[in-house]
């Protein structure tokens, strides 16, 4: 596995000192924001976990090879390019046998970090159980990843364009942990709440770095989902966003959007119909889950 692996030298130089390293996914730059934005904010949320004391390692798959850490150069490309893959479990072999050029989503993402030996992962949202789901079947990967791969993955919460009831089920049939970070609820990406209760609750990431080890001493596989609320000042109300997410959805429906188009279409949508609010938003959680996810990381390496 390792010869499919190629670090950049600063992640190469983190692992061999046993400094922390933060995965960071590439399927937010590629399908996730517009550029430039998506190129902006994939160098803020670097800069923001090394602000915090430990390594970015943003990983794409690129010319048959996972590279954890990316230049300066293959971030640009990655950002500007227009037929990436979007890469999840189900994809990652064929992309990596063909050479071709691909994102990871979250669930790629922590296949690729653990096999680099990184413990944790920033996100903006996980994906999850979609809305109507009882009709499409359509549940993101993301979930059964979590129950399988070994790395806490820190994002707001699961994106609010979900079932988030149904997710949370899911994810507790899967034996995965979810934590709120600060607060009893689980958050709601765009807003600080859902309106449900989280299953779990810590105040301190060392809590959760105890918490993450423990898990591997039961010799239990699988990770734990932190759900980290958006900063105050950056969320919109749950309230506002409802109606146009019920919008958005009911044109993916009407268009006929199914599979790995839909989370792009319905974010897409949601900026639009927000004026780019969703957007702002977006930004401002992503660098608030990079800084927690270092904090993470360090209290692992203590
Ligand atoms: N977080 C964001 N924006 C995104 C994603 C996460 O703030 O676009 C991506 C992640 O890669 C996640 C994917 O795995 O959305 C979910 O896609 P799907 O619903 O098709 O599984
Ligand atoms: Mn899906």
């Amino acid at each position: 596995m390792t010869d499919l692996i190629t670090l950049s030298d600063e992640v190469a130089a983190a692992r061999a000192g046993a400094q922390p390293v933060v995965a960071l996914e590439s399927t937010i730059i590629t399908h996730g924001m517009p550029y430039p934005r998506n190129l902006a904010t994939a160098r803020a949320v670097e800069a923001a976990v090394r602000a915090a004391g430990a390594v970015p390692a943003t990983i794409a798959v690129m010319g048959g090879r996972i590279h954890v850490g990316l230049s300066e150069a293959e971030l640009s490309h990655l950002a500007q390019a227009e037929d990436v893959a979007k890469l999840s479990r189900a994809d990652l072999a064929v992309c990596l046998a063909q050479g071709g050029v691909g994102a990871t989503t979250v669930a790629a993402t922590m296949i690729c970090a653990a096999r680099a030996g990184i413990a944790v992962f920033a996100t903006g949202g996980i994906g999850g159980v979609h809305k109507g789901a009882e009709d499409s079947f359509d549940i993101s990967a993301d979930l059964r990843e979590l129950a399988e791969t070994p790395v806490t993955v820190v994002a707001a919460g699961a994106k609010a364009i979900l079932d988030l009831p149904k997710t949370l089920e899911v994810l507790e049939t899967q034996g995965v942990p979810v934590i709120a970070f600060g607060q009893d609820g689980f958050p709601a990406f765009w807003s600080r709440e859902s309106g449900l209760p989280a299953p779990l609750r810590m105040d301190t990431p060392e809590a959760i770095a105890d918490a993450h080890r423990m898990r591997a001493a039961l010799g239990l596989p699988g990770g734990q989902l932190v759900a980290n609320p958006i900063p105050a000042d950056a969320e919109i109300p749950a309230s506002t966003l409802a109606p146009l997410i019920e919008q958005a959805q009911a044109q993916a429906d009407a268009r006929g959007i199914t599979g790995k188009a839909v989370t792009p279409f319905l974010l897409q949508r949601l900026f639009e119909l927000t004026e780019g609010r969703t957007l702002e938003a977006n930004i401002a959680l992503v660098l608030n889950n990079a800084r927690l996810a270092a904090r993470i990381a360090r209290a692992l390496m203590a």
